[in-house]
């Protein structure tokens, strides 16, 4: 079947305006707002490309009609990753069904992957050889996996002493040229975004359009296992680019003809790290950065995401929801999944089940709803064993118990 890619193109999500697909750019020219991929998806054929992305194994490449790079990809095996259904954390969140996407699953751990797969690809197709981005860890981790298998060279910066243990040792052990910034993850985006203006050198932050393409996957599979959209689909929110992702991957598969309705998404921050939540209740359409973001969730320690505008699209458009979450109720949802379902997830990927909770509880959400709970990443990212309970004995107490 032919697919998308001979008429791609960069399109401003504000006013509008129009780039060739091979412009190396973030923001428009015009009104500097984000950029969105686009292609002529309408005129595919529905039934063919399920029977197509059936036959084929189960990795988000499966869905390359819909994936619009041209040569060859740089692939680990991204996506494909487990939906479990999960009793127990839907009898805590007091939900009728709940699911786990488990982007743990992918091949460094997180969700990063299924976009730095096609954003590297874009790379080489672009003729970069060098590629950067700032980082809570996820980012940086998966960048440096992928730049690694493309042969591309990683550069990175991140806030000094604030990232995981799993994600640091990650982005230095696949090579990446590693800086810190004494600041928090604003600052170091803000860093990358002016020396990339002066230097060229390509952002692989979710500003670039194409990490996007890959992330929105995630809906494609989750549509695939629970069909059209009468459930809810949760996200944790740090710079806003996943859940952007995802409701354009719902979006596009109402678009092709292939869904007839799409989920509602509901965002959830931390509650030291929410002007995204904060902004949605207002109710306007000014986001206020939070100045010293503040959450044991480092991966969502975030003050000033710079996806807001489509965030607010995904929300808003999907009649979704928003929420945010106490530390506590992040480690509570945390220990849930891991000693009740056998799920191990990093504590910001806990934050989507610890919101719907706490919907719940407010009545905002029924209970008669079915809920996946995306879980972003994995549990080793951020290994912490004073914050569990459950402490190793002396063997010697093994003989009394
Ligand atoms: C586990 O790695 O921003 O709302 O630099 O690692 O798309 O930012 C990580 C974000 C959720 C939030 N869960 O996603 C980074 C980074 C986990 C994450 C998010 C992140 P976005």
């Amino acid at each position: 079947m032919s697919d998308v890619r001979s008429e791609i193109l960069l399109r401003c999500i504000s006013c509008g305006r129009e780039f060739p697909a091979d412009s190396i750019i973030y923001f428009c020219g015009d009104c500097g707002n984000l950029l969105d991929v686009v292609g002529d998806i309408g005129r595919l054929n529905p039934i063919e490309l399920k029977n197509l992305w059936a036959s084929r194994k189960f990795t988000m490449w499966r869905y390359r009609e819909l994936i619009p790079v041209e040569r060859e990809p740089i692939t680990l095996h991204e996506g494909g990753t487990p939906l479990y259904r999960a009793e127990k954390a839907a009898r805590w969140a007091d939900v009728k069904n709940l699911y786990v996407k488990f982007e743990g699953g992918n091949p460094t751990g997180s969700f990063k992957d299924r976009g730095m797969s096609v954003a590297i690809t874009k790379s080489l197709e672009l003729g970069r050889e060098t590629v950067i981005c700032a980082s809570t860890g996820n980012t940086s981790s998966s960048m440096a996996a992928y730049a690694a298998a493309a042969g591309v060279k990683a550069i990175v910066l991140v806030p000094r002493g604030r990232v995981a243990a799993g994600k640091l040792f990650q982005t230095m052990l696949h090579g990446a040229e590693t800086y810190t910034v004494d600041e928090g993850f604003d600052t170091a985006l803000q860093t990358v975004l002016s020396s990339s203006r002066e230097s060229g050198i390509y952002i692989l932050n979710s500003v670039n359009p194409w990490r996007i393409e890959g992330q929105k996957t995630l809906a494609y599979e989750v549509w695939e296992v629970l069909g059209d959209g009468e459930y809810v689909v949760s996200v944790p929110v740090g710079n806003c680019g996943n859940i952007s992702a995802i409701w354009k991957g719902f979006k596009e598969l109402e678009m092709v003809g292939l869904a007839r309705t799409h989920p509602r998404l509901v965002g959830v921050q931390a509650e030291g790290a929410s002007p995204f939540v904060d902004m949605v209740r207002r109710g306007d359409e000014r986001l206020i950065p939070v100045e010293s973001p503040r959450t044991i969730a480092s991966a969502i320690r975030i003050g000033k995401p710079v996806n807001w505008l489509k965030a607010l699209r995904a929300i808003r458009e999907s009649e979704g929801l928003v929420e945010k979450v106490s530390d506590e109720m992040i480690l509570e949802a945390q220990r849930l999944l891991a000693s009740g379902e056998g799920i191990g997830v990093e504590p910001a990927s806990a934050a989507s089940l610890a919101g719907v909770k706490k919907l719940r509880e407010q009545g905002l959400l029924d209970r008669s709803e079915t809920v996946v709970c995306v879980a972003t990443g994995h549990a080793l990212k951020d290994p912490n064993p004073d914050l569990v309970p459950n402490k190793p004995r002396e063997s010697s107490y093994l003989a009394r118990r």
